[in-house]
């Protein structure tokens, strides 16, 4: 297995779906969509369906009864106007998304989502569930394995370059190959922040974001949490997913 690393959607590169594409592609986005979804699926929510577009999303809700969907999303790290959550991990309580279809978009995350549907295999990752991911491809051992970070409105993130690391950590443990300078650097940074993964999310620009929106300490806690998830999230169809386990 060889891993590459890319921060944000636009750097990935065309031809996802040639012979240099990649036959998995996890989804990154710590700071926090991607740690959203893995406590809404661990959490008993029947799917995550992705939408980068909101009209879609708002058309898509229109075919599902009001008690079995939720609307999901934020722009600009607030939960938006009519929606009945924002994106925040520690507001997808069982009693909240349990057997609900949550209809999800978000500023960033959802965006790099969209950009892998086409590829077989799609999971989305953070810290909590570092571990399962890496678990499942080690399991499945695709040949290679293309990591896409979500960032902020098209620039680099810290905090998806940690927990990208963090999971090539795991894998190359394990005899993966590193494919790419990116994903050389994410490795270091991991190594550099791994006793305080908290610590470096809130020192990122989008944690400096979300403390000036107000507290968010619980999402803090909650998003740097390493390996306390087994929940593997994993595309079914273009841009929904459920949860697989390792
Ligand atoms: O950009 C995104 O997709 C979000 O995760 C950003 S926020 O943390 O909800 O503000």
């Amino acid at each position: 297995m060889k891993v590459s690393y890319f921060h944000v959607a636009a750097e990935v590169p065309e031809g996802i779906n040639g012979p240099n594409g990649p036959d998995a592609a996890v989804v990154i986005d710590v700071l926090r969509a991607t740690t959203t979804i893995a406590w809404a699926l661990h959490n008993g929510a029947e799917a995550v369906q992705a939408f980068a577009d909101l009209d879609e999303l708002r058309a898509e809700a229109k075919s599902w009864p009001d008690e079995k969907r939720l609307l999901v999303g934020e722009r600009g790290g607030s939960k938006l106007n009519g929606f009945d959550l924002g994106n925040s991990p520690v507001s997808v309580l069982p009693e909240t998304v349990q057997g609900k279809r949550l209809l999800m978009s978000t500023t960033n995350g959802t965006r790099s989502l969209h950009k892998v549907r086409e590829v077989s295999c799609v999971l989305t990752m953070a810290l909590p569930n570092r571990l399962a991911v890496a678990q499942r491809l080690i399991q499945d051992q695709p040949q290679h394995v293309w990591m896409v970070g979500s960032g902020w409105e098209g620039t680099y993130s810290l905090e998806d370059s940690l927990a990208a690391g963090a999971l090539a950590e795991s894998l190359v443990a394990s005899g993966a190959t590193i494919a790419n300078d990116e994903m050389q650097a994410a490795l270091a940074l991991w190594s550099q922040w791994k006793g305080n993964p908290e610590a470096c999310l809130r020192i990122a620009s989008h944690g400096q974001r979300l403390i000036g929106l107000g507290d968010h300490d619980a999402d803090f806690q909650c998003c740097a949490e390493l390996d306390k998830l087994s929940v593997v999230p994993m595309q079914v169809e273009p841009g929904v997913l459920r949860a697989t386990s390792c």
